[in-house]
């Protein structure tokens, strides 16, 4: 993030009345366990220059609660749509799904309102599980404003490819179209819109998850969950002025991952920022097996800290081997600070 864009935001009411002022507080509003979050001191206090850390101030002091903001991260978590399913006559499944492009207004942060554009109004919009070797069908109603397209990545014909220009290209509003193809290949994968200019059509909020599972399935898991990895602009520049998994920055630091102690957890770990060139997932006091893109059935590495570009993602697969609360958050401080920072609390097995 810039200057400019903290130097926006700093005049913006983002402390809320829950929030009480904590004596010496400096910059751990959010660093360590405790339930209440303590907003950071002013910002002539933290910082001889008053800038910087005034766009931080606030971010400092919590997150949104999720039927104010119209996010629900910890309901995305696990909330996987496997769609509308019939047989074909070559005893295939058929998967339909609709997606609905709906402009939509956000409280991501207390007092900021960020003006999304979504599919099916959410941010991030549903995840599509399907499984490998389906017939899909996604009917897409474009009822916002602009022009937009649904873009899968996955294996299909270019008309399908949701590419402006190209079969149906852009949907106007008040339009539709169904992309149709195969579930191919198995992986953690993403969709989203991809009309011109690109940026803020990805920016605003039009993308989701899409997971196909292998055809043979792979070992149960007690636990599975999707990270979708976001940002927000807030004030029209070229930068975000938030970062958040799952939509609402701060949210899991209030409202921590539960997971159980040994519990096989596996975690679809998908990055659609937008701005900033390299996303990152760091976890504390563990390890993970990654498996890049989820197109794998054996992991490629065993590391606490993995790093995504723009539309790269990929499958973690860990145990928790103690009860309590272990932070996550992107290796990144800006990141972290300005939201992309929670904990999992993990309960006796
Ligand atoms: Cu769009």
């Amino acid at each position: 993030m810039m200057l400019s864009g903290a130097a926006a935001l700093a005049g913006v009411p983002l402390v809320t009345a829950k929030q009480v002022p904590a004596e010496g507080d400096t910059h751990t509003g959010h660093g360590g366990p405790g339930p209440s979050p303590a907003p950071a001191p002013p910002a002539s206090a933290a910082n001889g220059t008053g800038i910087a850390h005034a766009g931080h101030a606030g971010f400092q002091g919590g997150s949104v609660p999720p039927e104010r903001a119209g996010i629900d991260p910890t309901a995305i978590l696990r909330d996987f749509d496997r769609g509308r399913t019939s047989s074909l006559p070559d005893g295939r499944t058929l998967r339909e799904w609709d997606l609905v492009a709906l402009d939509r207004e956000f409280e991501i942060a207390p007092g900021v309102t960020f003006a999304g554009w979504t599919y099916n109004g959410r941010i991030p919009g549903p995840t599509l599980w399907a499984r490998e070797g389906d017939l899909l069908r996604i009917h897409f109603t474009n009822a916002g404003s602009h022009p937009h397209t649904i873009h899968f990545h996955g294996i299909h014909r270019a008309e399908m490819d949701g590419t402006p220009g190209i079969g149906a290209g852009s949907i106007d509003p008040g339009r539709g179209f169904t992309y149709e193809f195969d579930a191919v290949p198995f992986g953690t994968h993403l969709y989203h819109c991809h009309q011109a200019p690109l940026a803020p059509h990805i920016a605003k909020g039009l993308y989701g998850g899409f997971i196909i599972e292998p055809r043979e399935g792979r070992p149960p898991a007690d636990d599975e969950m999707v990270m979708v990895m976001n940002g927000y602009n807030t004030d029209g520049g070229d930068d975000n002025e938030f970062y958040t998994v799952n939509g609402l920055p701060f949210h899991f630091m209030d409202f921590p991952v539960q997971v159980r102690q040994n519990a096989l957890v596996r975690i679809h770990l998908i990055n659609i920022l937008e701005y900033d060139p390299v996303n990152s997932f760091h976890i504390h006091g563990n390890f993970f097996h990654y498996y890049p893109t989820g197109t794998m059935l054996t992991p490629s590495e065993f590391t606490d800290t993995v790093s995504q570009v723009q539309g790269q993602r990929g499958m973690l697969e860990l145990r928790f081997p103690y009860p309590g609360k272990y932070m996550f958050h992107a290796h990144k401080t800006e990141f972290a600070e300005l939201g992309w920072m929670g904990f999992f609390e993990v309960s006796p097995a």
